[in-house]
């Protein structure tokens, strides 16, 4: 296909509302919800494959999260809905728009999907939402950023380790699995919890397609993957991996046939799939130096020496409103020196690592909360901080049918640590986790749970 047939995904914050491209989306997906459930071309049955609570058909509950094939199945999964929404709409110019909240003007839900508030005369509204999302409340600007995920030149990560910014390497089909890849941590896992709420559809990998806004979302993430191989400097795809590469997926196309398609196939979104995004270069930019304020890359190689625990929680607790810090405690007495030594480059550690495992919940939080370490206690909690390590988010952890103990996250605290070290309070002995919840921006005032979540352990690694 030519280049000026390509499709193109467009920012939805530059498109009008009433334009072709949001009327033709509005359009489609009020013509695949008249269609029956068990069409394939249905609203329903399109969300079904992402994740459903019925597990009735083999072609549903097929999303993959916690590994290196979230982006190549997810890509795929837009791509045929595309041309579902393409040939439903009749407007055959139609390409779907993505939501960039990374920009300042566009940390709202995108206004076409709150206005008309009504889902008969608007179908991109929806109640199950977090009502301050419906109501223009804000996303945090922690909630939006990539540019931790970005730092990653590595795309996979071996299987336990989440320090990649594509995931970690399973052996093929793997629906949930834990840590996530930093990607998919942040900020997908976010926006989907903050958009969704405590028991919005967006919160729950079950039913988040069948928000319209889904897929604005995951094509932003589509999106900052081709952002993220344009940064050079050894980032790439992990091509020569056979399960990534050949692991075979089903879809539907816009006749209702089932197709396949395999990672290898879904690389080059202008050359293989035809649609390319409004800031994708056309032609293949020279590796340059990063756009964003990215730190130098300090990919986590695993040294020959096995990972190590030096510190770790007493006891589980449990999350609330208010910020919460835990005191870590060392395995031996020779821990802080431990600690030390990563930093100072002694001894083949490369990395510190924050593990945070059993996270649970009875409700759904609907928030999330910002880690820092050695957070001062007269120090406001701000993620420009030097204290800051990333987000914890709860989407797509919480044990689906009995299938995990609960979620895992990581963090590489090693810059965060050595900017510390050289501080003259430092001491390796007292090591400090601190919790801040983050929420919708927003005056709403509305009746729901208050956020709670149990973090069964965390520790500190070398690796
Ligand atoms: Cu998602």
């Amino acid at each position: 296909m030519a280049q000026t047939e390509l499709g193109v995904r467009q920012d939805v914050g530059a498109l009008p509302v009433d334009g072709v491209v949001l009327s033709a989306y509005r359009a489609g997906i009020a013509a695949m919800r008249g269609r029956p459930d068990d069409d394939p071309t249905s609203w329903t049955f399109q969300a079904n494959i992402h994740g459903a609570f019925d597990n009735s058909n083999p072609a549903w509950n097929q999303c993959q999260h916690g590994s290196f094939l979230f982006l190549s199945w997810h890509r795929m999964y837009l791509y045929f809905f595309e041309r579902i929404v393409r040939a439903a709409s009749g407007e055959d110019s139609f390409s779907l728009p993505y939501w960039n909240y990374r920009l300042p003007a566009e940390r709202q839900l995108p206004e076409a999907f709150r206005e008309p508030a009504d889902p008969v005369a608007n179908a991109l509204f929806l109640d199950e939402r977090n009502p301050a999302a419906n109501a223009g409340g804000f996303l945090p600007e922690s909630a939006v950023l990539h540019e931790q995920a970005f730092s990653f030149t590595n795309f996979t990560s071996s299987p336990g380790s989440g320090l990649s910014f594509g995931g970690q390497e399973v052996a093929g089909f793997t629906h949930f699995a834990v840590p996530h890849g930093e990607l998919e941590s942040q900020p997908h896992d976010i926006i989907h919890v903050l958009i969704g709420g405590q028991s919005g559809f967006m919160a729950d990998p079950r039913t988040a397609a069948r928000d319209p806004v889904f897929w604005l979302h995951h094509a932003n993430i589509d999106r900052l993957w081709n952002r993220w191989l344009e940064l050079g400097n050894g980032r790439a795809n992990p091509v020569d991996n056979t399960a990534w590469a050949d692991t075979e997926f089903s879809f539907f196309d816009e006749t209702g046939a089932q197709v396949v398609l395999t990672g290898k196939e879904v690389v080059d979104t202008a050359a293989q799939l035809d649609y390319r995004y409004d800031d994708d270069p056309v032609v293949e930019p020279e590796p340059t130096e990063p756009p964003c304020p990215c730190p130098d890359p300090e990919p986590v190689n695993e040294s020959a020496s096995p990972p190590r625990t030096l510190m770790e929680s007493a006891e589980g607790f449990t999350l609330g409103a208010e910020p919460a810090t835990v005191k870590l405690q060392g395995l031996e007495e020779s821990s802080g020196n431990l600690l030390n030594n990563v930093l100072t480059g002694e001894g083949p550690w490369r990395a510190l690592v924050l593990r945070i495992e059993g996270i649970d919940y009875d409700v759904q939080p609907g928030v999330y909360y910002e880690v820092y370490v050695n957070l001062p206690d007269n120090e406001s909690a701000s993620h420009r901080g030097g204290y800051y390590v990333g987000n914890l988010s709860f989407f797509a952890i919480k044990p689906h049918h009995g299938e995990f103990e609960g979620g895992i996250q990581t963090f590489d605290i090693t810059r965060a640590a050595r900017r510390l070290s050289g501080g003259d309070d430092w001491d390796p002995n007292d090591i400090r986790v601190s919790f801040v919840k983050r929420d919708m921006e927003s005056d709403l005032e509305f009746s729901r749970d208050a956020p709670s979540a149990r973090i069964g352990r965390i520790s500190v690694i070398r690796q």
